[in-house]
């Protein structure tokens, strides 16, 4: 049984809202909140939407941009007062992946399992699906609101990325609300979002890039050794995890100050959110999602501890790996790296084929 929203519109009414998402937010998170903030705005609740970190994944900037949702970072909402209401959505107060701001958590909407059971929520739906999107969703569905087709495409794409199409944590209900969004969302606008957007004249310098992928245990380190924007970065964290040795990956590049980094797993185990969070928080900040997350090191702290960035900063994430997988971590050998580099070398070729 669902939380009632008139519970959560009478605990809103007059006051100042925020809805905040995770560290670094995803498609599930940014439809969620754009869901909410739609279905808060038909009882004249305006909401502003918040998160800390950027936006990772070219897909995800695409729907941003497509559906004009406004988006503030922490860093530009400093009159927030410590009165002002906040709802996480698909995140939770006091989670490593949320950024505690001097507003009232006083609501959450989440589908992850609580790891720190908050007494001070005055609203609490937190359903174990799919998708965040699946249960904002859920509202509109369960009180007979009509839902614009964006929010229903930005919602669906939400679903279907969180669960990678329907193949990880689908529950019932997400099957019921794909049936309840499909025919309200456009099919195309999502086909649009998820294609890449690498341009043609960074294709050289990424294949010189791509040479230089070092590879332990799945785990892939990529430097991309040349200006390119923070949506390269993440796209090609998405094609380095696609090879078939490769779990775990690290994109960077080099800002004006530091780098900036792209993290990506496929496994259960390595949590790329708190892999990022753990292995930069000496050096700058890290943190996101179990399967995708983003960070930053400042240039002068990776150099304080070698002019050899690219062994700091592959240590500074194995020291991490290593810690949980608990064994030892070993480079790869010679022969399965040659092989390695071979599936990438085939890889490039048939992207370039298809461009
Ligand atoms: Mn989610």
């Amino acid at each position: 049984m669902s939380p009632k929203l008139s519970e959560l519109v009478t605990l809103l009414k007059g006051h100042r809202v925020f809805i905040q998402t995770h560290n670094f937010p995803d498609p599930d998170a940014i439809a969620s909140a754009y869901g909410l903030q739609v279905l808060l705005g038909k009882f004249n609740i305006r909401t502003t939407i918040c998160h800390h970190g950027n936006v990772e994944r070219t897909a995800t900037a695409n729907m941003v941009a497509d559906f004009g949702i406004s988006m503030t970072t922490d860093e530009d909402i400093k009159d927030m007062k410590p009165d002002d209401y906040i709802i996480t959505v698909d995140a939770q107060k006091g989670n490593a992946n949320i950024l505690d701001l001097v507003g009232d958590e006083v609501a959450v909407i989440d589908h992850h399992p609580v790891f720190n059971e908050i007494k001070s929520y005055k609203y609490k739906d937190i359903r174990i699906v799919g998708s965040c999107a699946t249960i904002i969703a859920d509202y509109y569905r369960l009180y007979n609101i009509d839902m614009p087709q964006d929010v229903a495409t930005a919602l669906l794409y939400g679903l279907k990325m969180d669960t990678k199409d329907f193949t990880r944590g689908v529950t019932e209900l997400d099957v019921e609300i794909y049936k309840y969004l499909f025919p309200k969302a456009d099919m195309v606008a999502i086909r649009r979002f998820q294609s890449g957007t690498i341009q043609y004249d960074e294709l050289e310098a990424f294949v010189d890039s791509m040479k230089k992928v070092e590879v332990y245990n799945g785990v892939a380190f990529a430097f991309l050794n040349f200006d390119c924007a923070d949506a390269f970065v993440a796209t090609m964290s998405d094609f380095i995890l696609s090879l078939d040795i490769v779990d775990f990956c690290v994109v960077y590049t080099r800002k004006e100050h530091g780098f900036k980094f792209s993290v990506r797993s496929e496994l259960d185990e390595l949590d790329a959110g708190q892999i990022s969070q753990k292995a930069l928080e000496d050096v700058g900040s890290g943190g996101g999602h179990k399967s995708m997350a983003g960070g930053f090191a400042v240039e002068t702290k990776i150099l304080d501890i070698s002019i050899d960035y690219n062994r700091v900063i592959q240590n500074l994430f194995l020291n991490v790996i290593d810690g949980i997988r608990k064994d030892e971590m070993t480079p790869v050998e010679k022969s399965s790296e040659k092989a390695a580099m071979e599936a990438l070398e085939k890889k490039i070729k048939d992207s370039e084929k298809t461009s």
